[in-house]
């Protein structure tokens, strides 16, 4: 026990910043997590789901929606989407604080994965993103690929909205609608 927690120590030598770290330390397993992705927090630590199969791993899962028995509600206020809600292992979506912080020092893909009623599924991968700004937390997402078209491209650089707090270009509240 004693070997371990020392091998543990050595071998971490910071704490895992996001589910990236967690799986090249060693714990390739789906599963909720603790990460530490505030560079100014280092021992500021949330829980995340880190998704080790799909594309390889590593992945920091930021939203999942699903059919779930137990469904979350997403028509929430600008500061519920600042700190998160929901369930890591059902729905839920991440939280633009921690989302905002893992994004700003180190460099992210963005990986959605969809699936219709019928099973049919596709997906949408972006090679560079990041939340720029800490008080309008505006999109980045660059450099598409995947199989069900770009549908971020007209949001990329905007800010985010919510029912309550709405930012966007469009004369409409569109979170509300
Ligand atoms: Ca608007």
């Amino acid at each position: 026990m004693v070997q371990e927690v020392k091998h543990a120590v050595n071998t971490w030598k910071s704490p895992p910043r996001h589910c990236k770290d967690i799986m090249d330390s060693g714990d390739n397993v789906s599963g909720v997590r603790q990460i530490y992705p505030f560079p100014d927090r280092p021992y500021f630590r949330v829980n995340a789901y880190c998704e080790q199969t799909i594309d390889g791993g590593g992945w920091t899962v930021v939203q999942r929606r699903s059919n779930d028995s137990t469904r979350q509600r997403f028509y929430r206020t600008l500061n519920e989407y600042k700190l998160g809600f929901g369930d890591k292992e059902g729905e839920f979506w991440f939280g633009l604080v921690p989302i905002y912080e893992l994004t700003r020092t180190t460099l992210h893909e963005l990986r959605i994965d969809l699936e219709d009623y019928d099973g049919a599924r596709g997906f949408a991968k972006y090679g560079y993103f990041r939340l720029i700004s800490h008080s309008s937390y505006n999109l980045v997402a660059e450099r598409y690929t995947g199989n069900v078209g770009d549908a971020l491209i007209e949001h990329n650089g905007q800010p985010f909205s919510t029912y309550d707090v709405d930012r966007d270009r469009s004369a409409i509240n569109c979170a509300e609608v």
